[in-house]
């Protein structure tokens, strides 16, 4: 009897310590303080956002709401996103939650819905048996990643998102009891530098994220994971360098997504692709000054996308050729590359 309420005891504890959020922030090492409700767009618990029918995807509860502060960063720095259960310096996240961690970037909004504003800037997935999750925990919390060397200068809002898929071998939307756990969490980064670089790949949580993503409904404890699909676009392929010379192949990729006459010119297939980011997103200060800049950069959004990244779809503008398999219409706002 003492055995059995000690188990559903310790059972209960571990669920509960399992939870996580983000603390703080560093920028080159350098700790920021926490940042939380000041910089960081807390969420009023630790707990995770499974109903991905909800705006509380996007920068979890509440993260519509901006707070007073801004990290100050350069184009270029290492960033570092630090997380804990409970208490900073504490315990991190328990080990169950296994998962990838992914990062996204998008202009400063006080939006709190499904704008299609958002560019992946950093993944991680499993390697070999090492999930993400297992090296955020053995890096004291931190995710590290770095902000693109062209970024142009602005406001913007970084999503650092665990998926924990310990109970996403079935879905949500069938057994709310179950579905993976989703942790995102905004921050509110203020960028310096002479890049030009607009996040322009126009990713939307509401119909890139479904319940049958590879990603997301998917057995952890199959006995033979060896490797994982990471939910969402591919890398955003601006990041790295600008490229100054689109070739004719990136070129007509461009014009399949941008649903207007051809154009004929680099000038004019970016100034189209500054139109479709205009009026895809809300209007916002920092973005007129960065849609300036872009209309003498070319868009990026240029390359070939990665096994199950977004390959089409209405208000897409990125790369449209697959990798590997080919590029699958899944609804009229989302494509897919899968496997042949
Ligand atoms: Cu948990």
């Amino acid at each position: 009897m003492f055995m059995t309420n000690l188990v559903a005891t310790l059972a209960l504890a571990s669920t509960v310590t399992a939870h996580t959020r983000m603390f703080s922030v560093w920028v080159n090492d350098e700790d920021q303080g926490d940042g939380r409700s000041l910089y960081i767009r807390s969420p009023p618990s630790n707990s995770p956002v499974k109903d991905i029918d909800n705006a509380a995807i996007v920068c979890n509860v509440g993260g519509g709401q901006a707070v007073s502060k801004f990290v100050n960063a350069a184009a270029g720095d290492k960033l570092s996103f630090e997380w804990y259960h409970d208490n900073r310096g504490d315990d991190i996240i328990d080990l169950s939650h296994k998962g990838p961690i992914i990062t996204y970037i998008a202009a400063f909004t006080e939006g709190d819905g499904f704008e299609p504003i958002w560019s992946k800037i950093d993944e991680e997935g499993l390697a070999g048996t090492t999930w993400a999750v297992d090296n955020l925990v053995a890096n004291g919390g931190k995710k590290d990643f770095t902000l693109p060397s062209t970024l142009a200068a602005g406001k913007y809002l970084i999503r650092q998102e665990i998926i924990a898929l310990h109970e996403a071998d079935a879905a949500f939307s069938e057994n709310s009891a179950r579905g993976a756990q989703f942790y995102p969490s905004c921050v509110q980064v203020e960028v310096t530098g002479s890049g030009s670089a607009v996040p322009d790949q126009n990713f939307d949580f509401q119909t890139g994220y479904t319940y049958s993503d590879p990603g997301i409904l998917f057995n952890l404890y199959s006995g033979s994971v060896t490797s994982y699909p990471i939910p969402g676009p591919a890398i955003w392929s601006t990041v790295g360098g600008s490229d100054s010379s689109p070739t004719s192949t990136k070129a007509a990729s461009t014009t399949q997504a941008t649903p207007t006459s051809v154009p004929t010119t680099t000038a004019v297939t970016t100034t189209a692709v500054a139109t479709t980011l205009l009026t895809a997103t809300k209007p916002v200060t920092s973005l007129t000054a960065q849609t300036t800049q872009v209309t003498s950069q070319p868009t990026g959004s240029v390359g070939t996308v990665a096994l199950y990244g977004r390959c089409g779809g209405a208000g897409y503008t990125g790369a449209t050729e697959c990798a590997q398999g080919f590029c699958k219409v899944q609804n009229p706002y989302y494509s897919q590359c899968v496997q042949n």
